[in-house]
């Protein structure tokens, strides 16, 4: 069956996502728009299109050590794990400001809207980490406010080959399990049981609205192909960070960031990794 894409968020959108957690809104970018984006993170990989202050870490599997994490990029590779501050990138800003996550975030947040983190999530080919049980929380992460939107993208087909997400359907109703993100081996056992957990499959250019209360994992890629996919956490304007102080990058509203004028984002608004 042809996968639907919502042209708008409705009630019967709504009531489905506080059920699941989630919920599939379809391919929002155009073939044409996904090639654009898949060629600028390669380029942004491989260090032919560079930002200063932009986070950078590589896959372990690839360096053989643990977690490398670099601001700026010091190798040219496709095995990257992970990378932070995209919406630096005008590509990337202007899909975190598609019409359709306009009109989720101003029924979720309202009219101002900041991005806790703009992410790339990598499972190079053949390569990958495994991303343990966990919900994504604000005190874990180091903020003030739970925020509750995330929509990930699907840049390459995700299955369970290429590491795609599992999740536990409605297990954002638990509420917060604990406050620092990863979730226990005793609410593992009584929650991700085999029978409640599904795979969350995606076809390149999918994108998913996910509840931050959602139970979530990812596993490895065993495929010869990269699993590529974007994650953005919207929230209110006023969250701040309680370490720094600091507020976090606005996408919709007053002062938000234009894909015309963004420009790289400063060294003090990366002193702090938050997540
Ligand atoms: O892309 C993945 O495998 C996991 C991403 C994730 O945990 C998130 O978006 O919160």
């Amino acid at each position: 069956m042809p996968l639907e894409t919502l042209s708008s968020f409705e009630d019967q959108h709504h009531d489905q996502f506080m059920e699941q957690g989630y919920l599939r809104l379809g391919k929002l970018l155009s073939p044409d728009e996904l090639a654009a984006i898949q060629q600028r993170i390669d380029d942004i990989m491989l260090g032919k299109i560079r930002y200063d202050n932009m986070r950078f870490q590589l896959d372990p599997r690839h360096t053989g050590t643990a977690m490398t994490r670099t601001v700026g990029n010091e190798e040219a590779t496709l095995n990257y794990r992970r990378i932070d501050d995209l919406e630096q990138d005008p590509l990337f800003l202007a899909y975190m400001q598609h019409p359709l996550i306009r009109q989720i975030t101003r029924r979720y947040i309202g009219e101002d809207v900041a991005v806790f983190r703009s992410m790339f999530m990598n499972k190079p080919a053949e390569r990958g980490t495994e991303l343990v049980w966990h919900q994504d929380i604000g005190v874990g992460w180091k903020i003030d406010t739970n925020p509750t939107t995330t929509v990930w993208t699907a840049f390459d087909a995700a299955t369970v080959h290429s590491g795609c997400m599992q999740i536990v359907p409605g297990s954002n109703n638990l509420g917060i399990l604990n406050e620092r993100h990863f979730t226990s081996e005793e609410d593992q056992a009584k929650y991700t049981r085999d029978e409640d957990v599904i795979d969350l499959e995606a076809e390149a250019g999918e994108a998913i609205l996910l509840h931050n209360f959602l139970l979530h994992r990812s596993g490895v890629n065993t495929t010869t192909s990269p699993r590529r996919a974007f994650s953005a956490t919207y929230m209110d304007v006023t969250t701040r960070s309680v370490v720094t102080g600091d507020t976090f990058p606005i996408v919709f509203g007053e002062d938000a960031l234009s894909p015309d004028t963004v420009t790289g984002k400063s060294a003090e608004r990366i002193k702090f990794f938050h997540g």
